[in-house]
């Protein structure tokens, strides 16, 4: 056993230099587990944790294409495939051009509890490219997408590993995407998740994750007896999480008064209502534009290069955009201007002193490997539906959306109150997700 977290994490270190993204999401998790290993001593003996931290594969490949003025471009594809004793692996493709391969393997570790979470039948891998859509024409996705997916057809199967959309990949990523398996395959099944409803798309699977994340912080504020209703709320990003959460915070009564994108924040006070949320639906993904393009178009207050933490009057936080957003200096300003709840709908999104500052501060906080499940989960009612030829109305998908937040919710309460961590959503989540993947690695011997 280890003396300390410290020591866990030196082999980790050592064997994956550089790869900070990953060693801190390892070191979270190592935190919540290591504590409570010696009440399960044959986890020790069989070093599950650390069979855990190294992934079972993980693919690098040349992603050659051309672009509209006929010049050879150049990007790195990955496909990192980190567990799959309880199913299949599972987990988005993201585009950007920071995406490196810690990157990745710290999103598809922590794909690894969040789908243990849901319950469903899906282990956990992620991929991706450093191909940077931004100003790219569409005709030049699609070449990149099918060049990409030229080698990716190699790995990936409806019973094998199945990706779906996260940064930089949406419904039009996602239809490039198929449509180059479909014809490299000659197959039509459920091999990418998020796909167009007229083909095999399951319905709700683009509000999944925003829709998610605000269930959980409504379980969150229920057990106070309080709700969304009423509340103020600063969502970050203003892509399909971010966008799909506001859209859920408005129809349980809430106010959103401030997003962001990477050119800087939009302070709306009097909220982004349905009316204005439509205009930035059609800014992001018709016209491909900024916020700031809202600011001028609504007359409200832009602030360049700047995130929403700063910004007073709110009650409940919603990171939505990417890793390591919201800093030590956002948490001390959140928790200073009186908010309440940080409810993370983006993949790590806070560093590890703001989460501490935030919960040693008595703002209640869920960590995104629990809160936002919803989409992951949606993707697997898809490849339900898939494998069953049918579909599912808007109605039962989003009921069945509910019922599993609210008990990723119970899960998280209860595994921290029995294993002494009352209140602690993040050693529950690490706990809860980590048991049921430990317990099928056991079973399933030294593999
Ligand atoms: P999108 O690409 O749809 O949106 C991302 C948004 O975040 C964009 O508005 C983007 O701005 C902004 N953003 C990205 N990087 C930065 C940055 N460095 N600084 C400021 N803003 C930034 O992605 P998603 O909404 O799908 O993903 C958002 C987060 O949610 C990610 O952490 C993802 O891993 C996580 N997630 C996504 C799920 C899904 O189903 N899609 C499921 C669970 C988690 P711009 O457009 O200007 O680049
Ligand atoms: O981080 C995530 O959970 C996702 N990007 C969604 C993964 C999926 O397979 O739907």
């Amino acid at each position: 056993m280890y003396a300390s977290v410290d020591e866990f994490m030196q082999p980790v270190i050592e064997k994956h230099p550089g790869e900070t993204e990953f060693h801190q999401a390892v070191r979270e998790v190592a935190e919540s587990i290591l504590p409570i290993l010696p009440q399960h001593p044959v986890f020790i003996e069989e070093r599950i944790l650390e069979r855990m931290t190294e992934p079972e594969r993980a693919v690098i490949f040349r992603v050659p294409w051309v672009d509209d003025q006929g010049k050879v471009q150049l990007n790195i594809g990955y496909r990192v495939q980190m567990n799959s004793a309880i199913g299949p692996y599972k987990g988005g493709l993201r585009f950007d051009k920071s995406v490196n391969l810690s990157i990745l393997k710290f999103l598809a570790f922590e794909q690894v509890f969040k789908n243990s979470l849901t319950t469903l039948p899906m282990g956990g891998g992620k991929g991706g490219a450093d191909f940077d859509p931004i100003g790219k024409s569409d005709r030049e996705v699609m070449r990149f997408c099918q060049s990409l997916m030229t080698e990716l057809v190699n790995y990936i199967g409806p019973d094998t590993d199945v990706p779906a959309g996260d940064i930089g990949v949406g419904a039009r990523e996602i239809g490039f995407l198929y449509g180059q398996y479909r014809r490299m395959t000659k197959k039509f099944h459920g091999v990418l998740t998020g796909k167009g409803p007229e083909w095999g798309g399951s319905l709700i699977r683009p509000q999944a994750t925003g829709y998610g994340v605000v269930y959980f912080a409504s379980e969150m504020l229920a057990k106070n007896g309080d709700g969304i209703h009423g509340k103020t709320c600063l969502v970050s990003g203003a892509g399909n999480v971010a966008q799909h959460a506001v859209e859920k915070i408005n129809q349980l009564g809430g106010k959103v008064i401030a997003m962001c994108d990477i050119k800087g924040a939009i302070y709306d006070p009097e909220g982004i209502d349905e009316d204005k949320l439509a205009w930035i639906k059609d800014l992001v993904y018709v016209k491909r534009g900024f916020l700031d393009q809202y600011a001028e178009h609504f007359k409200v207050e832009f602030r360049p290069g700047e995130n929403v933490w700063q910004i007073p009057g709110a009650q409940l936080a919603f990171p939505c955009a990417t890793q390591n957003e919201l800093k030590l200096e956002d948490a001390k300003a959140l928790v200073a201007n009186g908010v309440e709840l940080v409810c993370e709908g983006a993949n790590m999104p806070s560093t590890p002193d703001a989460a501490q500052y935030l919960k040693q501060n008595g703002v209640l906080f869920a960590p995104g490997k629990a809160a936002n499940a919803g989409g992951v989960a949606v993707s697997c009612l898809e490849m339900s539906q898939n494998a069953q030829h049918l579909y599912w109305s808007k109605e039962e998908v989003e009921g069945k959306l509910y019922d599993i937040m609210v008990n990723i919710h119970k899960n998280c309460m209860t595994t921290a109150e029995e294993y002494g961590e009352d209140g602690n959503y993040v050693a529950g989540a690490n706990i809860a997700g980590f048991l049921r993947v430990a317990r099928a690695m056991l079973s399933q011997g030294v593999v």
